[in-house]
């Protein structure tokens, strides 16, 4: 009996019991990514995060020492799914996204997977018969220690649909791509060049908001040009994508763009914040 206690405890220290339950969360995940960041969803997944940090591939864009060598989710009824990669992957990426893109009322997970010889892909994963399955994915770019950095999932063009908005190379060509997906497979259906999310080396990779900055009901995305000069804000008004603003700032945007009510904060390189009401 002592021994099925000391068990207990000792399962419980590592923060499973029977291999179902996660005890807290994906906080108290030993096997976490440092500095996890878990996701919560409200339908069929109610956490995601990312684990099994690895060195294998040595790009560090965010200035870490790491990347994500799997993800796992905890579902709304308990149970615990993993997916671990094999060693020519790794999810370059800071935390795994949720949104149900094909509207059948169950979430995707949405990561960067970035190949070791061909860089980096959006992925769109599912829950189905109880397995995490790769349910579709962008082209890999074609190289190593080429990357993209997602910038916001939001219903851009209005149709009942959600995107994603990403950059393609953001210290590089810096395009930014708004993506859907379409009887199963992501389709490209907006691009425009010189826009950047990212700086290289920076740990603050949300350079970019989703909101209704121009009140017509659907959102849309406030990012950054190429040299982090300009605030660029766009959406598809009437469904033709637009740039609705351009705004000069005092200084590069540097940090992590934030909303509050109805105003859009930017951190600055000369440590003070630039601050738009919409
Ligand atoms: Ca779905
Ligand atoms: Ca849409
Ligand atoms: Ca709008």
């Amino acid at each position: 009996m002592r021994l099925f206690f000391i068990t207990i405890f000792l399962l419980m220290l590592t923060g499973f019991v029977s291999g179902k339950t996660l005890l807290g969360g994906g906080e108290h995940d030993l096997e976490a990514i440092p500095d996890v960041v878990v996701s919560h969803g409200e339908n069929d997944i109610a956490q995601a995060w990312l684990i099994a940090p690895t060195a294998r591939y040595a790009h560090f864009v965010r200035g870490q020492q790491y990347e994500a060598g799997g993800v796992r989710v905890q579902l709304s009824e308990g149970n615990i799914l993993t997916l671990m990669l094999d060693e020519n992957h790794v999810f370059e990426d800071r935390h795994a996204r949720l949104g149900d893109l094909d509207g059948d009322g169950r979430d995707e997970i949405i990561l960067v997977l970035t190949s070791v010889q061909r860089g980096s892909a959006l992925v769109a994963y599912a829950v189905e018969d109880g397995q995490l399955v790769l349910k579709a994915q962008t082209p890999f770019i074609g190289q190593a220690f080429r990357w993209l950095n997602p910038a916001g999932i939001a219903d851009y063009n209005g149709d009942g649909t959600l995107d994603i908005a990403l950059v393609q190379k953001p210290h590089l060509s810096k395009t930014l791509e708004f993506w859907t997906l379409e009887n199963g497979k992501f389709v490209r259906f907006a691009r425009i060049d010189d826009i950047s999310n990212h700086h290289n080396g920076s740990p603050f990779t949300e350079l970019s908001a989703v909101a209704d900055f121009n009140n017509d009901g659907v959102n849309d995305l406030a990012i950054l040009s190429g040299n982090y000069s300009r605030l660029c804000l766009f959406g598809f008004p009437n469904g033709q994508f637009q740039e609705l603003s351009n705004i000069q700032l005092p200084a590069e945007g540097v940090g992590d763009f934030l909303i509050q009510e109805n105003t859009l904060i930017i951190p600055l390189a000369n440590g003070e914040t630039f601050e738009l009401d919409f």
